[in-house]
């Protein structure tokens, strides 16, 4: 009796050894060994390959749907799908990093083709990056980038496409010197903190600003890329600082809530105090069509086409570059009103 027993209970192991390797096979995710940066290696590729071409099941994982950007940005991924002949399906963290990884790991388990990332934070999303790259997905990650040193671009997931951060917010800081003749105490209001363009943004204009001994930022917070926390931090920062004369947002909500808190506080917006800021929104082209705001460097939304040139690009295994670059303009008052058009 004792030896049937042993060679049912072997044979019940080696069962589900097998069950489970073929599982984990299935998915292609078998993770082989660590590579030298300690990214896992998968069989499926380094980043995964795309398994078709046409006819892709697409996830877009967006961060948060709050803004006339976020908004822009939906549609146009939406579109771009619709383009390509793919299927769409979309998830909306709400702000949370935790929310958005949970949605990651959905969108994995409706088994898409391939992901769309547009990560709150350059950490948030990281974990659920890599568990896509382990289930044989690649990422391309749109709009925010990820901490290179956690997930690469070429390794990890495919291509960040996006702006350049530093370059816009150093466009912004150059038409303020320029106003101001290189004279002026300035109030900063900074993004979402861990967000990529709050990061690089704060850099690039910070070192601008630096090599200008006149040029003096007096306060600088986190407004969260969000028009009410912006005014609100701007009721507060005006009591502390009523001789400021400049205010730079991060982008054009932000700048919004500051415009309402100056007049708020019987200050002239265009003429006490100018304004620079980033996205290039319907709303920053109708201030500085109207006076209020100096300039809005554009950040382009409409970032569908070139996230989906970029998978058309990896399907037919051509070489996709770490950073697929959306080229941004300039506003001011020589060109927003021709440009409404091309507002959010
Ligand atoms: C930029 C994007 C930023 C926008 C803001 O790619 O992540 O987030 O500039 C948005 O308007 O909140």
């Amino acid at each position: 009796m004792k030896r049937n027993r042993f060679i049912y209970l072997n044979f019940t192991f080696m069962l589900s050894v097998l069950l489970g390797s073929v599982l984990l096979a299935g998915c292609g995710g078998s993770t082989t060994s660590t590579g030298s940066t300690g990214a896992s290696v998968t069989t499926c590729g380094n980043p995964p390959k795309l398994s078709k071409s046409t006819g892709l099941k697409i996830g877009f994982s967006q961060n948060i749907s709050n803004s006339p950007w976020r908004l822009a940005e939906n549609k146009s991924m939406e579109d771009g799908a619709k383009a390509a002949g793919d299927s769409f399906v979309m998830t909306d963290a709400g702000g949370q990093d935790a929310k958005q990884v949970s949605d990651i790991q959905s969108l994995i388990s409706q088994n898409v083709n391939a992901l769309i990332v547009a990560p709150l934070t350059q950490t948030g999303e990281v974990s659920a990056i890599l568990a896509a790259k382990k289930a044989c997905i690649p990422v391309f990650l749109v709009d925010r980038d990820a901490d290179h040193t956690l997930a690469k671009p070429g390794q990890d997931y495919v291509t960040f496409v996006g702006s350049d951060f530093v370059k816009q917010a150093q466009l912004v800081a150059d038409s303020i010197i320029k106003a101001t003749n290189g004279q002026a105490k300035i109030i900063e209001l900074e993004g979402t903190s861990g967000a990529t363009p709050a990061i690089l943004r704060k850099q690039g204009f910070d070192n601008e600003i630096k090599s200008h001994p006149g040029m003096q930022i007096v306060a600088s917070q986190d407004a969260n890329f969000d028009r009410d926390t912006a005014r609100q931090k701007m009721q507060t920062l005006l009591q502390a600082h009523p001789d400021v004369n400049v205010v730079y947002a991060a982008n054009d909500e932000e700048a919004q809530g500051a415009i309402a808190a100056l007049k708020a506080a019987g200050k002239v917006p265009g003429k006490d105090v100018l304004i620079g800021s980033i996205d290039g929104e319907t709303a920053g082209l109708q201030s500085i069509i109207a006076g209020q705001q100096l300039v809005s460097v554009t950040s382009n939304p409409r970032l569908g086409s070139l996230a989906y040139q970029a998978i058309a690009d990896y399907a037919s295994g051509k070489t996709v570059p770490a950073w697929v670059i959306m080229q941004d303009k300039v506003y001011t008052k020589d060109n927003a009103q021709a440009n409404l058009v091309n507002g959010f």
